[in-house]
């Protein structure tokens, strides 16, 4: 049995959503199908799966090929996913026989665009809002945001990836913080104008993202964020994250009341993660 098989037997053997191969996913024409890492808190993932229900689209979910080489065979186990899709990256996404989606701006638009009718618009037709959800956006996901930091706040292969160096590493939690803190005067000024979300009088991609996100350096409770054998040592990470003096002191109640209420009223929680639950 290749690497590759034994995951998929795991997540489709254990209680839980079921997840098809990387080839059948591409093999198939139609659905939207996104890759996943089974109940690993893999938090593009799981910011575009929130996404998706917000916007009332049924996902099919695959499992994405771990990094390293199979060890029966010797082959690079994201070799077929670059020859698909040109990267390797988590998540990726296809919709019927479109391309394939890689980039989170691109999912959030196919989102957007094949969502259910009656679903809230995560990208707002004003435009001036539309610039506030993008930068909010990017400054979160994108090059040298937050995620890109919390990444280099460790030295592992996906930090690597990453550019990280000591230097990278010792300047994250300040960068981290900056982009917290910045969430949190938006959400004071919101409230004062009587809006529970970060732009505007309605909920956006920006809430969904920061929401999930965030879980990287405020992990939420259990029954939001339930524990797998595969995220335990994750979550660990992510609650030592939160102590980290800089980011500690950037984090506050005003951050962590959003994130609650924005996973637990508009996301499906707990959170459905497959993998071997605890
Ligand atoms: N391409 C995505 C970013 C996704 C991403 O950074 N995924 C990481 C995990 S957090 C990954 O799988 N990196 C490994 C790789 O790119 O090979 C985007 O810009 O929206």
């Amino acid at each position: 049995m290749t690497d590759n098989e034994r995951n998929l037997n795991t997540a489709s053997t254990s209680l839980g959503p079921k997840f098809i191969s990387l080839d059948e996913a591409a093999a198939m024409t139609s659905g939207t199908r996104v890759t996943f890492a089974p109940g690993m808190p893999a938090l593009f993932s799981e910011s575009l799966k929130n996404i998706c229900f917000v916007k009332g689209v049924p996902l099919i979910r695959v499992v994405h090929p771990h990094m390293g080489f199979d060890k029966a065979t010797g082959k690079d186990r994201q070799a077929s996913l670059y020859e698909l899709t040109s990267q390797t990256g988590l998540p990726t996404m296809f919709h019927n026989q479109e391309r394939p989606r890689n980039v989170w701006t691109e999912q959030l638009a196919l989102a957007e665009r094949i969502g259910a009718a009656g679903t809230p618009a995560l990208v707002p037709d004003d435009m001036k809002l539309r610039a506030e959800v993008f930068g909010l956006c990017a400054v979160v996901l994108s090059e040298d945001g937050m995620i890109w930091n919390m990444r280099n706040l460790i030295d592992t292969p996906l930090g690597r990836k990453y550019g990280y160096s000591e230097e990278a590493c010792a300047a994250a939690p300040a960068k981290i913080a900056a982009v917290s803190s910045l969430i949190d005067r938006r959400l004071e000024t919101q409230e004062k104008r009587g809006s529970h979300y970060l732009v505007g009088d309605a909920l956006t991609a920006a809430d969904v993202y920061w929401a999930t996100m965030s879980i990287s350096i405020l992990p939420p409770p259990l029954e939001i964020m339930p524990l797998t054998r595969q995220n335990e040592r994750g979550l660990k990470y992510f609650a030592r994250n939160s102590k980290i003096p800089a980011i500690a002191e950037a984090l506050s109640k005003r951050i962590e009341d959003h994130q609650r209420y924005i996973l637990t009223t508009y996301c499906e929680t707990p959170a459905v993660l497959g993998g071997d639950p605890l």
